[in-house]
């Protein structure tokens, strides 16, 4: 069995970031490890939120892992707190990533707006460790922050996304997908670029226009999940695109605020 590591916050209410990693990994038959970065009550969408910080366990659960010769199969990060936590995870890629996978999910932003407490200098501190993924999986709003590029929500072309991708991976990243891309009403996607072969693709599903928070992690998740299973970068986006489709499909008729995420459980079978 593959075993993984995943590094990022646990919000206890909101269906994301680790609780929505830890159910899709496990389910495609891959062992999941955790490296928890913050405990927060909710995720920071939420009006009011606690937040506890656990950057200074980092260095001492690594460095115990390194005295026990644990090794992963892949790593992959989601939401990081700090441009500190940002240090400690490209160290952690440098000393447990050498020949594996590591995806970075640059989650920090969405609908050209950063979450609650990031500063405009976060996204260059993100780049950073976007630089030393192999995968890295952006949204619209996060590729443009990191390549202070201007953000737009609907108009763009083709060359607009081209040059998002090869600005990330010049940044470093061997291959991206930038996912929420649109060209035309009706149809949301993602496009993808590998640096290795210069070729670049897109996959498209029609639009549910109703917008649920955590729909990034989860497509971050089963993408990683495929690729850690040996699927090609295409398969694992057309895979995780029409995963967080049938997700939002199963939550849409919930009259539950968006911020409380997508009834994936619902549809989990179809990943075992
Ligand atoms: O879904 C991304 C995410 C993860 N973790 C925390 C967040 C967010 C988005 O707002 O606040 C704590």
């Amino acid at each position: 069995m593959k075993r993984i590591l995943t590094v990022q916050d646990i919000s206890c209410v909101g269906k994301c970031s680790l609780t929505v990693a830890l159910p899709i990994i496990s389910a495609m038959g891959i062992e999941a490890a955790v490296l928890p970065t913050a405990v927060l009550s909710t995720h920071t969408a939420f009006k009011k939120f606690t937040f506890c910080d656990l950057t200074e366990e980092i260095p001492s659960i690594t460095d115990c892992w390194k005295e026990q010769n644990i090794e992963f199969d892949g790593l992959y990060s989601g939401y990081l707190g700090s441009a500190r936590q940002i240090d400690l995870v490209i160290e952690l890629y440098k000393s447990f990533g050498e020949g594996k996978l590591k995806l970075v999910d640059p989650a920090m932003a969405d609908n050209g707006k950063l979450y609650a407490g990031f500063s405009s200098e976060f996204p260059h501190e993100m780049a950073r460790l976007c630089a030393i993924a192999d995968v890295a999986i952006p949204n619209l709003t996060e590729a443009c922050f990191m390549l202070d590029k201007e953000y737009k929500s609907c108009g763009y072309d083709e060359e607009y996304i081209k040059e998002l991708l090869l600005g990330i991976a010049a940044l470093g990243a061997t291959k991206v997908v930038i996912t929420g891309v649109a060209f035309e009403e009706g149809k949301l996607g993602c496009c993808g670029y590998d640096s290795t072969t210069g070729e670049f693709f897109s996959y498209f599903n029609n639009e549910i226009t109703k917008k649920f928070h955590g729909t990034g992690d989860t497509f971050a998740s089963v993408c990683f999940g495929s690729l850690i299973l040996g699927e090609s970068l295409y398969d694992a986006t057309k895979k995780a695109a029409d995963f967080v489709c049938n997700a939002i499909k199963a939550t849409v008729t919930d009259e539950r605020p968006i911020d409380y995420g997508v009834h994936f459980e619902k549809v989990l079978n179809t990943l075992i």
